[in-house]
């Protein structure tokens, strides 16, 4: 049985022509890691927006280093794929979204196959970024390269598999030492692959023994992820029942030094990752026969969280006599993690909808998306609201003391993240509810 390999020794490689297709939050971090390390670069974006963003060095979210070497060398950057003939490497970096009914969308990832399809030749290389279902490279990739191209994988051009790890607004996790895990559809395509990486990463790249292998290591570690986020969001409701801090429950289960990781509840699972990716998988295995229940299950504790946040705003609200029917509550954050831009399959969208499905009025703050704030300040979002939630833990809102709710008229503070000082809004004249204590 082939057992993963972390060669550490890194056999050199020579400057690569690199074309990197989606130059999203994966994909423009690679390129412009990939061009520090000496490979010449170019990124295919099918958007006039984001290409005009990395032209003018314009990119939210970037780390400072890497918008600095935007300024001191643009990128090259094209709409159509005719760069890909003349790539040695062929890097795809496109959005893995569900629908509206948590089926995948593969959609980006056949356009951009098709596209290279156009242009490919003998010899080239290429990698999935994008995180998919086990299967995808062999069942859908790889056909539509060999249909469109008249070539042969393996035999004409190589094919490999990276899932990718980006952790947006994570400062010490950046994408060059982030360990790597590879599959490939043979041992040249696998050692090609392993290669190009180990030549931009300063991290372990690790060899699985198939495409599908690799495929698979993505969705069950942010399974993994979600399982138990729903395992913490459980106990989170039923200790709220039952009188007993779940965070200070948790703090206490993490002081043993094995058998256990601490995850915390909130009001809901968003992001690009991990409200999806197991969807990749639940959906694919029950093609092939297998229902994932547990998978299924902690997806749907997850995406009960705004419901339960929104009712913990109803009886905070109650315990003042005001009914949440016709009451204005201050919905503090929209971003679905702290301190970034980035709004997808964000909690706080459904938590706005529960709270206006029992008839409350909604004002949205948040000092990181203000185009989808409906006030300019957060001031103009408490003044006379009867609530106030804290939906992400932006660094702005975690150190907001009772005083600035109170002045404002504000009676009840939900706490959607358990990010403020629970003892000093506890001993104030706010009703003070979090998610679990
Ligand atoms: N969340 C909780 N409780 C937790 C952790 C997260 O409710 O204990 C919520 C967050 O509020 C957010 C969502 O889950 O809405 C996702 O949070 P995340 O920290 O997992 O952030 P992501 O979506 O950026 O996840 C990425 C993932 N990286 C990749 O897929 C490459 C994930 O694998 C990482 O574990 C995660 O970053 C990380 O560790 O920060």
């Amino acid at each position: 049985m082939h057992l993963g390999s972390a060669k550490e020794n890194a056999t050199p490689i020579a400057a690569q022509k690199v074309v990197i297709v989606g130059l999203g939050y994966v994909g423009l971090p690679l390129a412009i890691l990939a061009r520090e390390h000496g490979h010449a670069v170019t990124g295919v974006d099918i958007s006039e927006r984001r290409r005009e963003m990395i032209k003018s060095a314009e990119v939210p979210d970037l780390e400072d280093a890497q918008t600095d070497a935007l300024k001191k060398k643009p990128l090259e950057v094209m709409s159509d794929f005719s760069a890909i003939a003349l790539a040695d490497i062929i890097v795809i970096c496109v959005p893995t979204p569900v629908d509206g009914d948590h089926n995948p969308d593969l959609s980006p990832v056949i356009g951009a196959v098709e596209g290279i399809a156009a242009h490919l030749r003998r010899g080239q290389l290429v990698v999935l970024e994008s995180t998919v279902h086990p299967g995808t490279c062999e069942e859908i990739m790889i056909p539509i390269l060999e249909k469109n191209s008249k070539l042969k994988a393996g035999r004409d051009f190589g094919v490999a598999h990276c899932p990718e790890r980006i952790n947006p607004g994570d400062k010490y996790w950046s994408v060059s030492r982030i360990p790597r895990v590879i599959g490939a559809i043979d041992q040249k395509s696998l050692a090609r692959a392993s290669a190009f990486y180990r030549s931009i990463l300063d991290a372990l790249v690790y060899e699985m023994g198939s495409l599908r292998e690799a495929e698979a290591v993505k969705v069950v570690e942010n399974s993994f992820r979600d399982i138990n986020i729903a395992f913490v969001n459980e106990l989170a409701m039923s200790f709220t029942k039952l009188n007993i801090d779940v965070v200070h429950v948790l703090e206490g289960a993490a002081t043993k030094p094995f058998g256990f990781m601490i995850h915390y509840p909130g009001a809901g699972v968003g992001g690009h990752c991990i409200p999806v990716d197991p969807y990749y998988l639940i959906r694919y295995a029950r093609k092939n026969g297998f229902s994932h229940k547990f998978l299924s299950l902690a997806r749907e504790i997850n995406e009960n969280m705004p419901d339960f946040t929104a009712e913990q705003v109803k009886t905070a609200l109650e315990q003042n006599d005001i009914d949440l029917d016709g009451a204005t509550v201050a919905v503090l954050g929209v971003s679905y993690k702290p301190n970034i831009s980035d709004l997808r399959e964000s909690p706080s969208f459904e938590i706005i909808h529960e709270l206006k499905r029992r008839g409350a009025t909604v004002r949205i703050f948040d000092p990181h998306t203000p185009e989808h704030s409906t006030v300019p300040a957060l001031e103009d979002a408490l003044d006379g609201a009867d609530a106030a939630v804290i939906a992400t833990a932006h660094r702005e809102f975690k150190t907001l003391t009772p005083d600035v709710f109170i002045k404002q008229g504000v009676s009840a503070v939900i706490d959607g993240r358990n990010c403020l000082d629970k003892d000093q809004f506890a001993a104030s004249a706010l009703t003070y509810r979090g998610i679990g204590r």
